[in-house]
């Protein structure tokens, strides 16, 4: 009887005793784990950081159609506040009937800075019958949307200095423009020079 008393005691023993290393290492491994909870959050941040982010709102880049020299001559000019409708590069009276305008030139540019080329045009101004002294001008068409949209206007020659433009350029957004003047019939002196001008709003302002 002692002896499986004995026996009765040691098993109570060591269950006891295995009770309380379970225990205590139940307890040691819940505190371990407790303290690395956050790395789910950590792992979430890893995979967002593989993740590619979302794309961002980007406008999509616009497809605008280039201006062309036709669309130029046939847009509507200002003079002054009368709208003038280009027909083949004439508008208005022609150069007997007066007044109108005729198409002598255009350059093709950004100069308002929206990355889409517009035209700088240069016009002759009729008046009616004296075509010698033709009053000439610089026009900006911007481009809204693949048509040609006048916004601005510059004069060159009110017809006295008889301006010769013999070169128009859009660089950086200035229009840059080179003339002789004179050698008229009346004034055989010659000058020529350079003149700058941009577009600041919907005005042409000279440049230095
Ligand atoms: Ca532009």
């Amino acid at each position: 009887m002692n002896k499986n008393k004995g026996f009765v005691w040691i098993v109570a023993i060591v269950v006891i005793a295995a009770g309380l290393l379970g225990g205590a290492y139940y307890l040691g491994t819940k505190n371990k784990v407790a303290p690395i909870e956050p790395q789910p959050a950590t792992q979430d941040r890893q995979v967002s950081a593989n993740t590619p982010a979302p794309a961002e709102a980007k406008p999509e880049p616009v497809k605008v159609a280039a201006l062309t020299e036709e669309q130029i001559k046939n847009a509507v000019v200002y003079s002054g506040t009368q709208a003038l409708q280009l027909k083949n590069g004439i508008g208005g009276g022609g150069i007997e009937e007066g007044p109108g305008v005729e198409f002598s030139k255009v350059v093709f540019g950004d100069v308002n800075g929206d990355g889409m080329d517009d035209a700088v045009a240069l016009f002759f101004f009729y008046n009616g019958h004296d075509v010698d002294g033709n009053p000439k001008e610089l026009d900006i068409f911007l481009n809204k949307n693949g048509k040609p949209v006048w916004t601005a206007n510059q004069l060159l020659d009110n017809g006295n200095d008889n301006l010769q433009v013999t070169d128009i350029s859009i660089s950086a957004g200035q229009i840059i423009l080179s003339y002789t003047t004179g050698d008229n019939r009346y004034d055989r002196s010659r000058t020529s020079g350079t003149l700058k001008y941009s577009l600041q709003g919907s005005k042409i302002i000279g440049v230095k």
